[in-house]
């Protein structure tokens, strides 16, 4: 049972608040699953001696011992809320999702929906129903405010995130969409992406908002969780310029929306930058296609070519060095990392490429896949799609690289 299983609608309405309230001031003997447990999470009904610290500082004003400004806090539901005090929590409209800040302030979760302004840091944008899926059709949106007025980019957190795919011929995101408006142009996406993010830029000022719209057509059983963090200009977490996608370790795995190895389409029209952080001490990086356990031959990177059959990899925009051709290698869908090499060449080719398609991930045409490698620096990969598969593009999956970052003295 979680908290979020009651009706959203909840949330809005000041009555149900004060339900809470009220409520809450008449701890019963401890059963399970009532609304107190739902909400605060059994410990709240444990006798334990610092029960009625924990109860007083939900409901009477000791605010001063809640350290000031919001720290981030997980709900037993797997959501991120801001550690705050209770009376705060449902001024602002939040649900009180259990203790944090040792007892002191309620882990505040902010959730909305259709129609809903959003106003606080890590607040959801959920689909109506939502734990349930939704079923219906039209546009959900929400208007993001920033904060303040130094908000330069917002990351959204594709926690869950199921709506229609793309249509099979051409992979056009033709009945469901997600669509965002009023900041950095993005790609529109479809099919499933949980776990993905995007960064978007929000611009200078108040002046415009962002709008998320998910706008569906046609019976589907859609789920939806975004979360969406604002980020301060300043801020060390603030993704590089351009940067659709932003990864910050050492290694760690790169893909593209709606990819899945079973029944995934590659999406078309799509046109970002994934940029991987340079790391203190990293000269170089390395890719390779992520493993597949649910195909004989791997589908991880099927970006051209009928992938029902073996494709072999072809490479373009490098001059035709290793096997690509100037003009004809990869021009109507690819992945652009900036002069690849294959990193098993002792000493290595002279010459490298750009462009990368086909069904074989290398940086050298032919069947047999490999590891690649970079050294351009900053570390970025763009993708990009047109917006026609058949009839010679067939069931491709779109790409997944697992990439670590090479040390300086490792020959970069
Ligand atoms: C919003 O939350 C994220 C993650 O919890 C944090 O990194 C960021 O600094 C917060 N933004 C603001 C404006 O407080
Ligand atoms: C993999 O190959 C085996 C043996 O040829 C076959 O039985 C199986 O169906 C194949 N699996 C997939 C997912 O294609
Ligand atoms: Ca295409």
């Amino acid at each position: 049972m979680v908290y979020s299983q009651l009706p959203l609608r909840c949330v809005y309405v000041i009555s149900c608040s004060l339900f809470v309230l009220a409520a809450g001031k008449v701890p019963t003997a401890a059963h399970t699953n009532s609304w107190r447990d739902l909400f605060f999470g059994n410990k709240w009904l444990t006798p334990a001696p610092s029960s009625s610290r924990l109860r007083e500082s939900k409901f009477l004003p000791i605010f001063t011992l809640m350290p000031y400004g919001t720290s981030s806090c997980a709900a037993p539901s797997g959501e991120l809320g801001n550690c705050m005090a209770s009376k705060d929590c449902l001024l602002r409209n939040g649900i009180p999702a259990g203790p944090c800040g040792g007892g002191y302030g309620v882990c505040c979760v902010f959730l909305q929906t259709c129609g809903g302004i959003i106003r606080e840091n890590s607040t959801y944008f959920v689909n109506p129903n939502h734990p349930d899926v939704y079923d219906g059709t039209g546009s959900c949106q929400v208007t993001v405010q920033k904060m303040h007025p130094d908000i330069c980019q917002l990351r959204l957190d594709l926690d869950m995130f199921s709506i229609a795919p793309p249509e099979p011929a051409n992979h056009l995101c033709n009945q469901d969409q997600l669509l965002i408006s009023g900041g950095s142009p993005t790609p529109t996406i479809c099919g499933s992406s949980t776990g993905d993010h995007m960064y978007i830029d929000a611009g200078l000022g108040q002046s415009n908002p962002i709008v998320l719209s998910v706008i569906t057509s046609a019976s589907f059983p859609r789920l939806w969780r975004v979360r969406v963090s604002q980020i301060h200009c300043g801020s060390i977490s603030r993704a590089d310029q351009g940067c659709l996608q932003y990864f910050t370790a050492i290694s760690g795995r790169v893909r593209s929306f709606n990819y899945n190895t079973v029944a995934g389409r590659q999406l078309s029209n799509q046109d970002y930058s994934i940029c991987i952080r340079n790391e203190r001490n990293f000269c170089g990086i390395q890719y390779n296609a992520c493993p597949d356990l649910e195909n004989n031959r791997s589908r991880a990177f099927t970006i051209s070519g009928n992938s029902n059959n073996p494709v072999p990899t072809l490479v373009g925009g490098g001059g035709g060095a290793n096997g690509g051709s100037p003009t004809s290698g990869c021009t109507s869908d690819w992945l652009l990392i900036g002069c690849i090499r294959s990193a098993d060449r002792i000493p290595p080719l002279p010459g490298c490429e750009d462009r990368v398609c086909g069904g074989t991930f290398s940086a050298e045409a032919g069947m047999l896949a490999k590891t690649v490698q970079s050294s351009v620096r900053p570390f970025r990969l763009y993708f990009h799609t047109d917006g026609v598969e058949a009839p010679n593009d067939i069931d491709n999956r779109g790409f997944c690289l697992d990439y670590v970052q090479q040390p300086c003295t490792n020959g970069f």
